[in-house]
């Protein structure tokens, strides 16, 4: 036991140093998008389980099936699980891998947006519709029309517009799609060419339905050059986040095979966006997927990793700690081991 702890020790505190901890141990989560709905802190994670499917390159192992919500008071409480919220036995064109998820909250009404495949292996982003942020939340009986990958993050901006964000190469299908058709013939653009972008779509006013065709959006290196698909210690691969600190829009991502969390930025939310820098080192397990999520103004980086499932890469934990800004608004790097 360290010698100082917070109340519900969420947090280790060591020589006066926080190493985050799982906010939650009694089951594996990942990819937490959090919010905060009402003064309180509500996280949407991916729900881990051992679904008995080997390892491959596709993520079959991510087998979930459901969906509970996390909620916190405050950053320092304890972690609750708020139960079922949905089940993929309830989603009526769904058929597995409920894979990360998110939500917005609009007039009174919470959304939930997942991914998963259909029964024919495509994946697809689905939305259910709650009265309360922690759910339960009722699907829709379809698919986003034109809707397609993984990974959605809702980003609401202040002129009260509501902007997906979402794709994630390999498993996640993006490789497959150039101008938002599907070609099992496309595959992922090589290392001297262009990488594939993450693509955005305004929501409808009942934010049900894209409002707009989805757009590709487009990473930038320092020279305005699209990041190369051979770069891939910056490139897209998945976990598209957004949000806004100083007027600028700061779209952050997961490099994927190099395990980087980083981010680049803009001046609209369709971009281009400018790669900045990382945000988090790579974490024990394969994956890395986060949200950034400003709380009585002070910002936080929500992550998982694989520490306590003792690096099983689809058994994940969320986790929590705070971001730092440099007075030119460039975000320092976090070490999520070192003290
Ligand atoms: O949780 C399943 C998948 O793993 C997510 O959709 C990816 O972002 C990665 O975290």
């Amino acid at each position: 036991m360290p010698e100082e702890s917070t109340e519900n020790m969420d947090f280790e505190i060591i020589n006066n140093k926080a190493i985050s901890q799982p906010l939650v141990s009694h089951m594996y989560t990942a990819d937490p998008s959090a919010h905060v709905f009402n003064g309180k802190i509500y996280i949407y994670p991916s729900h881990d389980i051992d679904a008995g499917i080997p390892f491959n390159d596709n993520g079959d192992h991510f087998g979930m099936e459901d969906y509970h919500v996390i909620s916190m008071e405050a950053i320092d409480s304890p972690a609750v699980d708020n139960g079922l919220a949905l089940h993929v036995n309830d989603v009526p064109w769904a058929e597995r891998q409920m894979w990360a998820p998110d939500a917005a909250h609009k007039n009174g009404k919470y959304y939930l947006y997942f991914p998963a495949k259909r029964g024919d292996g495509i994946f697809q982003i689905g939305v259910a519709i709650g009265d309360t942020p922690a759910g339960p939340f009722l699907a829709e009986k379809e698919a986003i029309k034109g809707s397609y990958t993984i990974d959605p993050a809702v980003f609401e901006d202040e002129d009260g517009k509501y902007y997906m964000y979402f794709g994630g190469i390999w498993g996640g299908q993006l490789q497959k799609y150039r101008n938002n058709t599907y070609d099992e013939a496309n595959e992922e653009p090589t290392a001297d060419q262009a990488s594939l972008g993450p693509i955005i779509a305004m929501l409808s006013e009942d934010m049900k339905e894209f409002a707009e065709v989805p757009k590709e959006i487009q990473i930038l290196d320092e020279n305005g050059a699209v990041l190369l698909a051979g770069d891939n210690s910056r490139r897209f691969f998945e976990a598209a986040w957004v949000h806004k600190y100083n007027g600028k829009y700061y779209f952050s991502y997961s490099t994927g095979d190099s395990h980087y969390i980083c981010y680049a930025t803009g001046d609209s939310p369709y971009g281009p966006f400018t790669y900045q820098g990382v945000i988090l080192e790579p974490v024990v397990g394969w994956t890395s997927h986060h949200s950034i999520c400003e709380v009585n103004g002070k910002w936080y980086l929500f992550y998982h990793d694989s520490s306590l499932s003792k690096g099983i890469t689809h058994l994940r934990s969320i986790k929590v700690t705070e971001i730092e800004y440099n007075e030119d608004g460039t975000i320092v790097t976090i070490q999520p081991y070192l003290i």
